[in-house]
């Protein structure tokens, strides 16, 4: 990663104290290859799963204020519910999380199979959860706890062996004048953010890099637009932990080593690119009071199969409240997914994603080797006639395992890919994983969508790749049981459907569309060479289905391609959609 000239001086007045400009021959050139950057993230794409931990004086009231639930997550009450600084300020009189103990919060994690640790150290509400320099608006000295919790959780995590970093808001404050985000209180005299920058952001950030012991992770966290040099004087400051690994959230310029998906899994991951998804066990971040809205550990365990199969990290976030404990629905999870990962988690860690493009039955991680392959088939649905199709799979198999006893499974090979054959009943009712060691380099053929026999192209629901603005989880399938599913919730009109397919049988084909609207809606379809301008009429309900001629669209070769539907913004209405179907013009 090529460092500008800006940081590199930013850095040596971090370093030295000067601001001397570098004399010429000082200013070595800097730059990381793609191959060094994987090196130095070895130990994260190796570790796949993680601890996220929001924590701060908003756990005191568990997001209520005046005795009221405020909207949104609950580290964001101060700005939900427009709460003076000075109002604020006085839940740090309150905060005594006297059930605190870091070798037993780090523990949990470690038992939980995390292998790495992030926790805000400084929130939007400006509030430091550490002993910072900058002031005394911090758990130290404001607070009847008096403990540095960063420092006692960078011991622990040292002494467990769990790698450790921070979040921190670089830009949202909402307690000093230059923070960005505070648009209530009036008492506030601005400054500007560079002053802010200057004298909160790099002293603390340096005060983290440099105090707090080997800090292997930094995340930062909305970014606003802000003057190049503070940019660069942030940026520079990575350079205090020359291992450490940042994320995409300090600026627009800034990818940072890694993307971050929030709330929601991508239907298929970045390519040639390290991504995380971060999610919280429930449905706050910071601990809301009356937040029951945890996901279940069947859907935490598959959740983390499907990131890992597609390549991802998963930072799974706790909530702790102001006694400094969990809630205990989140420890029972996090000792169930434990458990799961004591038997499976070869699966997962170290893993990179799945050959196939899609499995009916469940997701697929993989270990490549100089002389063949090692596949973890993660089955959540288990095959109810006893045999396990992996469709497409040419390479020779030696042998498969169940995970759970070690006993191997009968196989055989067929044109349609391997099929292997199963104990009646799953092991794991969650996730059962079966490896599978192949020769060769892996080859795959792919089974994808392509036409039947008649030459017609069927494009379902559940077959489409939904692309949506990261954060959103607008455009989703609904599963409809007995019904078809469809694509639903299509608010956001930068979110895409598409369908990657192989035409065996060019020719040019009738577009049809099974959807349903409340109100006329356009969109546009482009495959291969074609667009087509495509307009749906209202079918009076999104309940109510109907299949519509979008147009035709040719195909003059065999081949690979893919049909995207994206809303037309100027006369979008959000429509449900089961399928489209290709057919054959006469
Ligand atoms: O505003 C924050 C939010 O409070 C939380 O910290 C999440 C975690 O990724 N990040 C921001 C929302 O994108």
């Amino acid at each position: 990663m090529k460092l500008s000239f800006a940081s590199l001086l930013a850095t040596a007045a971090l370093v030295t104290g000067s601001t001397a400009p570098l004399a010429a021959e000082e200013t070595p050139e800097v730059t990381e290859t793609k191959q060094q950057q994987h090196d130095r993230m070895e130990w994260w794409h190796e570790a796949k799963f993680g601890m996220f931990i929001h924590w701060g004086i908003y756990s005191v009231v568990g997001g209520e204020y005046k005795g009221q639930k405020l909207p949104n997550s609950a580290e964001w009450m101060m700005c939900r519910g427009k709460v003076p600084i000075a109002e604020y300020s006085k839940y740090a009189e309150q905060f005594n999380p006297t059930k605190f103990d870091a070798d037993t919060f780090v523990k949990m994690a470690k038992d939980a199979g995390m292998k790495y640790m992030v926790i805000t150290a400084k929130h939007h509400d400006g509030f430091a959860m550490f002993d910072s320099v900058w002031g005394d608006y911090d758990v130290v000295d404001a607070t009847p706890f008096g403990r540095d919790i960063m420092k006692e959780l960078s011991r622990a995590c040292n002494e467990q062996g769990l790698r450790f970093g921070f979040y921190y808001s670089q830009a949202q404050d909402w307690h000093h004048p230059g923070g960005f985000g505070n648009n209530w209180d009036k008492t506030i005299k601005r400054v500007s953010s560079d002053i802010y920058v200057n004298e909160k952001v790099i002293p603390e950030v340096k005060q983290l890099l440099t105090e707090y012991g080997p800090i292997s992770i930094l995340w930062w966290d909305t970014p606003r637009d802000m003057s190049a040099e503070a940019f660069e004087n942030i940026y520079s400051l990575k350079s205090l932990q020359p291992g450490i690994i940042t994320n995409d959230r300090l600026g627009k310029d800034y990818p940072g080593d890694h993307k971050t998906f929030e709330r929601h899994i991508p239907d298929r991951g970045p390519v040639d690119q390290a991504w995380e998804v971060c999610m919280p066990i429930s449905g706050s971040w910071g601990y809301k009071k009356g937040d029951e809205d945890f996901k279940s550990t069947s859907k935490l365990i598959r959740n983390l199969a499907d990131i890992a199969s597609k390549g991802g990290n998963y930072l799974l976030n706790v909530s702790p409240t102001g006694e400094g404990v969990v809630l205990p629905q989140a420890v029972e999870r996090l000792k169930e997914i434990g458990d799961w990962m004591k038997i499976n988690g070869d699966s997962i860690y170290g893993t990179t994603g799945s050959p196939f493009k899609k499995l009916d039955w469940g997701r697929c991680t993989k270990k490549e080797y100089a002389k063949g392959t090692t596949l973890y088939l993660h089955v959540f649905d288990w095959p109810e006639n006893g045999e396990l199709l992996v469709p497409g799979l040419k390479n020779p198999v030696k042998q498969a395992y169940l995970m759970a006893d070690w006993k191997p499974l009968e196989f055989r090979q067929e044109e349609s890919g391997t099929i292997i054959s199963l104990p009646t009943d799953a092991p794991d009712p969650i996730n059962s994983v079966i490896t599978v060691q192949v020769s060769g380099t892996l080859e795959v053929e792919d089974t994808g969508l392509t036409q039947d026999k008649d030459g017609n192209l069927l494009l379902l629901a559940e077959d489409a790749y939904i692309h949506n603005n990261e954060g959103s989880t607008d455009a989703k399938l609904q599963d409809r049981g007995e019904e078809p599913d469809n694509i639903g919730y299509w608010n956001d009109k930068e979110a895409t459907v598409e369908w990657d397919f192989k035409i065996t049988q060019p020719g040019t084909f009738n577009i049809i569309a099974e959807l349903a609207s409340e109100a006329d809606s356009r969109f546009v379809i482009t495959a291969g060479e074609s667009t087509i301008n495509g307009t749906a009429l209202s079918t009076g309900s999104y309940g109510t289905y109907r299949k519509h001629p979008v147009g035709t669209i040719e195909f003059p070769s065999a081949g690979d391609f893919t049909l995207k539907i994206k809303p037309d913004s100027k006369a979008w209405s959000p429509l449900n959609l089961r399928r489209v179907t290709l057919v054959p013009a006469k």
